[in-house]
């Protein structure tokens, strides 16, 4: 398990600057207790957009958010919706996503899950959400380099799909790196899901990755308030 202290430390030396990236709150990692409220805190706090990790127990051996929880984020949220679908086949279910979604959300599919994934990008684009792919740390960049010609977002998971609190698997970072370089030409943006810490934003913000999932490293189960923990990232030094 990942568990990062080093956003304090970070702080120790001053000179901060404020550089632009995105932050999303992971809701698999929230409390379902009160989901309300922590929709409403975790707005209140600063947050960017809500990641909603959709799993089917066969793409990915875990069963954590569902139809259901999303349609109630997205009826709760006033800010933009960023749905994960880790489904087998999601192009015979991406309708029951997209009616409940809205213009500016988006929508990740994994390439390897599907046959003709461009048929599934093209529904989303058409829906007028905006098109994303999430790539495992197994899957190279060559073999989702013509998806890269249609979608905005581009999400790196530097975990396996399924679970929170993994380790960062490092070999994902050559990846990041390639990336970046394609990225203004093929015209799109690149995010991170999994294990992300302060030291990942640090090192990787700067070079141009867009924006940064957290969940269990940086924002869920802390015991501190979203707002203050947020502040800390967004003030780390570069
Ligand atoms: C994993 C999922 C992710 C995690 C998130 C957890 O399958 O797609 O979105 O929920 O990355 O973060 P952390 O900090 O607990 O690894
Ligand atoms: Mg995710």
């Amino acid at each position: 398990m990942v568990r990062s202290n080093d956003i304090l430390s970070s702080f120790e030396k001053g000179n901060f600057c404020n550089m632009d990236f995105q932050l999303m709150a992971s809701m698999m990692c929230a409390n379902y207790g009160n989901l309300e409220k922590e929709v409403k805190d975790l707005e209140e706090a600063g947050i960017d957009s809500f990641h909603i990790d959709i799993m089917d127990g066969r793409f990915v051996p875990n069963f954590a958010m569902s139809l259901n929880d999303m349609v109630y984020i997205a009826k709760t949220a006033k800010i933009p919706l960023d749905v994960h679908l880790m489904i087998e086949h999601p192009n015979n279910r991406i309708g029951l996503f997209l009616k409940n979604l809205r213009p500016g959300d988006t929508v990740y599919i994994h390439p390897e899950a599907e046959y003709h994934p461009s048929t599934t990008l093209q529904s989303i684009i058409d829906a007028g959400m905006t098109p994303g792919i999430a790539i495992n740390p197994g899957t190279s960049v060559e073999t989702v380099m013509e998806m890269l010609r249609i979608v905005k977002k581009v999400m790196v998971m530097s975990v396996n799909p399924g679970n929170a609190g993994q380790m960062y698997l490092p070999y994902v970072g050559k990846k990041i790196t390639r990336l970046l370089a394609l990225k203004e030409d093929m015209d799109f943006e690149i995010y991170w899901d999994g294990a992300c810490s302060a030291d990942k934003i640090r090192e990787f913000a700067p070079k141009g990755v867009r924006g940064f999932v957290l969940g269990t490293t940086l924002l869920f189960g802390h015991g501190k308030p979203y707002g203050e923990l947020l502040q800390n990232i967004r003030k780390l030094q570069f």
